[in-house]
């Protein structure tokens, strides 16, 4: 017999995960979905939520029972068009899934990635410079996080120098785009013609430098690894991938260390923490919150949950990062715990691709702010930045103070 509703009672919530209000301060309302139960009922929605570590993990691993290729929005592309062609390596399942994915695995490698490391270190030192100069007091998001990371990425892939103000519209846009269509899409959406038109006008293969990543994924087509059609659309992965989250990331890091003296200190007395200083920031603020899959049949998504074929089921990310099932003090920035296991960069097939350059940016940006300050505080409470996955800021005014 065919399931037409889950085969246990599953607690109901009225929770919005995307009301301004949850955008603002998820974490009672994480908490709360976390303790009504391993799966949850979002009825504002009519999709199931898991907010626990262990639910969140095993449905990340679970890729033919849950799959992508539905979208991983809220949206089901089986019911509803997407609002772009949809991506060839996060909204797609094995087997299709797997010659971008491996061409995406050896572009951003780790051991790739070392050729720009000395570059990338030199420009974080020049930008920290730079900002230093102007004053001990800045705003760690409009001066740093989102420099930064336009400052080092779209040279990585070789796009134009113009038109780049268009990058950050178009990550936020994407990722408010997993969400309903709420006011954070529908305000935005009027503007998104001439972006969406750049970005896919920065994929073509005679807009890309010949040295970059852009110009390498169509190395690979040239190869046979993927086809000519794909390759432009592997690009856009990582324009749309590759600039908000890592600017967030950075944030959150700075944000981290800012509001923890004392594991600031821990990192001075000793630098080889700044890589668990990294995962433990991404684990606590999971800049990208959630994520959805779609049951490709009847499923049992926690132990005697079984729910039918084609539900949607939202993965809480940032809930899974803090659950005290999993954690020891989840709320704490702790460099004396190791955060690895944590799902901030998701787990499986289809973790993060982009995980090394988003940790290799961080560690370096840090890196040089600890060689040039002796200390990082809030001058003010952040301005957040609402999006429907991303969670950030658009303000975060910060003092320093000198080394001595
Ligand atoms: C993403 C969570 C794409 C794409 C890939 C990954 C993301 C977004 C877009 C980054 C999801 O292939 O376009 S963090």
């Amino acid at each position: 017999m065919t399931l037409t509703a889950p085969r246990v009672d599953v607690p109901t919530s009225d929770i919005d995960p995307f009301s301004d209000e949850y955008l603002r301060d998820p974490l009672p309302f994480q908490h709360e979905l976390r303790e009504l139960g391993p799966v949850v009922r979002l009825e504002r929605y009519g999709v199931y939520a898991m907010a626990r570590f262990a639910e969140v993990h095993r449905a990340l691993t679970d890729w033919q029972s849950l799959q992508s290729a539905a979208g991983v929005g809220l949206a089901d592309f089986v019911k509803e068009k997407p609002w772009r062609p949809p991506s060839l390596l996060l909204e797609a399942d094995p087997p299709r899934h797997d010659a971008p994915r491996a061409v995406g695995e050896r572009l951003l490698s780790p051991r790739k990635l070392r050729a720009l490391q000395g570059r990338w270190r030199v420009d974080a030192a020049e930008l920290v410079d730079d900002v230093l100069a102007r004053g001990s007091a800045f705003d760690a998001v409009t001066d740093l996080a989102q420099v930064f990371p336009l400052r080092v990425f779209p040279d990585a892939v070789g796009i134009g120098k113009t038109g780049r103000e268009n990058l950050l519209p178009y990550g936020d846009f994407a990722f408010n785009a997993f969400g309903p269509r709420n006011a954070l899409v529908t305000d935005a959406q009027p503007r998104m013609g001439p972006v969406v038109e750049w970005i896919g006008q920065q994929c073509m293969r005679e807009n890309l430098a010949d040295d970059g990543f852009g110009a390498q994924i169509w190395a690979a087509a040239d190869r046979g690894e993927i086809t000519h059609e794909q390759a432009p659309l592997i690009v856009r992965s990582l324009l749309t991938a590759g600039v908000d989250t890592t600017v967030t990331g950075i944030a959150a890091v700075v944000h981290a260390l800012a509001t923890h003296p004392d594991q600031w200190r821990a990192l001075q007395r000793d630098r080889s923490l700044l890589p668990r200083a990294f995962e433990e920031a991404v684990r606590l603020l999971s800049p990208v919150q959630a994520f959805f899959r779609t049951t490709t049949t009847e499923t049992e998504i926690a132990d005697g949950v079984v729910l039918p074929s084609g539900e949607k089921v939202m993965m809480l990310l940032g809930a899974a990062n803090r659950d005290h099932r999993k954690w020891r003090t989840p709320g704490a920035f702790d460099l004396s715990r190791d955060p690895s296991g944590h799902v901030a960069f998701g787990m499986g097939l289809h973790q993060c691709v982009g995980q090394h350059v988003a940790r290799l940016e961080s560690t370096v940006l840090i890196d040089a702010l600890l060689d040039r300050v002796d200390g990082i505080e809030l001058a003010a409470e952040p301005t957040l930045h609402l999006n429907n996955t991303l969670r950030g800021w658009d303000a975060m005014p910060v003092v320093t103070a000198p080394l001595t």
